[in-house]
């Protein structure tokens, strides 16, 4: 294939023609007219629906994926029994288990229009056998997507024995981000120490920055000041991102009109895993029952970044998921009071744009001359319609070559 008629951009009226050669995007040319399909299988018609840059999946846990129920279930829908359960999964895991269930949810990602992706994989295992594996699967996925790798402290770096030097190794061994989860150490000191290890670590060796933060109820977890704070000091806004950060939740309008300015300066990406936390946050409640979400649109007007993301697919913290990254946008503006008009228009910037930017990816991604000729053909022609009717991705095309397509069927009344 080397073309697309009759396809609808995002935030432009009319039609277009979009050419490729050599996997690179060689032209972009608006249509007079609606151009009549043709009979030729290098053209693609988009019949008036939606072309866009493949979707992204910017936060996940691949190492953990399809592991629900091994060797138990999570019964109180926490995330500290989550994290146990998975320690004992962990003791058994191994090389080829890891690698199996990884591309296996890599399928699932690139069967919904995921091309780019950010795994979370946990560093706390002497030997890094779980890393390794994964290292190895960021290779052989490259057909299929691109895969960025964190280096995730699951069980802490100051409170996990050698938390620090097996954090170290990870980034040595070619992670392409260092991770944290500060409220989860033992003590408040332990959680500011662990941002400055990791953000010293990342600048130092040129990674980027992705943090579990607050992923609590608790109001008083308050590492997201410290997180920013670094940032802005160090001057990485755009290369560190807060993930879950769901105290904000949780924290008063006062604290948060001061915690916004350092935001503001700092100028980092914010990712919130909404399916996941509506389930897991909320815990400790009886009525009224927090959200657990951080602060979507208000990070959002604020000029922030922030994106959505799946987090689980079906392990110890969340027993359903398919890879459908729309169906996460779909919970994530019900839960947010995000159906208003304007945020129908540009819903899809918080499971594209804008997370391609946390990503820092930069001239590799978007419809745009000379980029990637990697894009998705939708099932709707807008925004609003995409969700409306829960629609799809049905073809994708990565380097100029479709590795997608998902026959769309219709009811019909009888
Ligand atoms: N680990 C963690 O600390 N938090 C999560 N939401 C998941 C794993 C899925
Ligand atoms: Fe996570």
């Amino acid at each position: 294939m080397h073309s697309i008629i009759n396809a609808r951009l995002r935030r432009c009226s009319g039609l277009f023609t979009i050419q490729w050669l050599d996997g690179q995007i060689s032209a972009i040319t608006p249509q007079p007219d609606r151009l009549a399909a043709q009979a030729d299988d290098r053209v693609l018609d988009a019949q008036g629906h939606l072309v866009i840059a493949p979707f992204v999946e910017p936060h996940i846990h691949l190492d953990a994926a399809l592991t629900a129920g091994e060797p138990r279930w999570n019964q109180s829908g926490t995330l500290f029994e989550g994290i146990e359960c998975w320690a004992e999964r962990k003791a058994m895991v191994t090389h080829e288990d890891t690698k199996r269930r990884a591309h296996e949810t890599i399928r699932m990602l690139a069967m919904h229009g995921i091309q780019h992706v950010r795994t979370h994989v946990d560093v706390t295992e002497p030997g890094l056998a779980t890393l390794k594996a994964m290292l190895e699967v960021r290779d052989e996925c490259r057909s299929t997507l691109d895969l960025q790798i964190v280096a995730f402290p699951q069980e802490g770096i100051e409170s996990f024995a050698n938390g620090r030097a097996l954090m170290t190794e990870a980034v040595e061994l070619g992670v392409d981000a260092v991770g944290g989860i500060p409220h989860f150490e033992n003590t408040r000191e332990q959680g500011v120490s662990s941002v400055h290890f990791l953000m010293d670590l990342a600048e130092r060796h040129g990674r980027l920055v992705d943090v579990h933060c607050d992923e609590t109820d608790d109001p008083s977890s308050r590492f997201l000041e410290v997180l920013a704070e670094v940032t802005r000091v160090k001057g990485m806004g755009a290369r560190v991102t807060a993930s879950h950060t769901t105290a904000m939740g949780s924290y008063d309008n006062a604290y948060c009109s001061k915690l916004f300015r350092v935001l503001r300066q700092a100028g980092l990406n914010f990712i919130s895993c909404p399916t996941e936390s509506i389930h897991l946050q909320g815990r400790f409640d009886t009525y009224p029952k927090r959200r657990g979400l951080t602060r979507v649109p208000e990070l959002d007007r604020a000029g922030l970044n922030v994106c959505f993301a799946q987090d689980s697919i079906v392990d110890p913290w969340y027993p359903l998921g398919n890879g459908n990254i729309v169906r996460i946008l779909d919970a994530g503006l019900h839960i947010c009071h995000m159906l208003g008009y304007e945020d129908l228009q540009r819903a899809l910037d918080f499971v594209t744009d804008h997370s391609a930017k946390a990503m820092a990816l930069d001239e590799r991604y978007g419809i745009a001359l000379g980029r990637p000729a990697n894009m998705l053909l939708l099932s709707a022609d807008s925004d609003h319609e995409l969700l409306r009717t829960q629609g799809h991705a049905v073809v994708s095309i990565r380097h100029g070559r479709v590795i997608m397509r998902r026959p769309v069927a219709e009811a019909v009344l009888v």
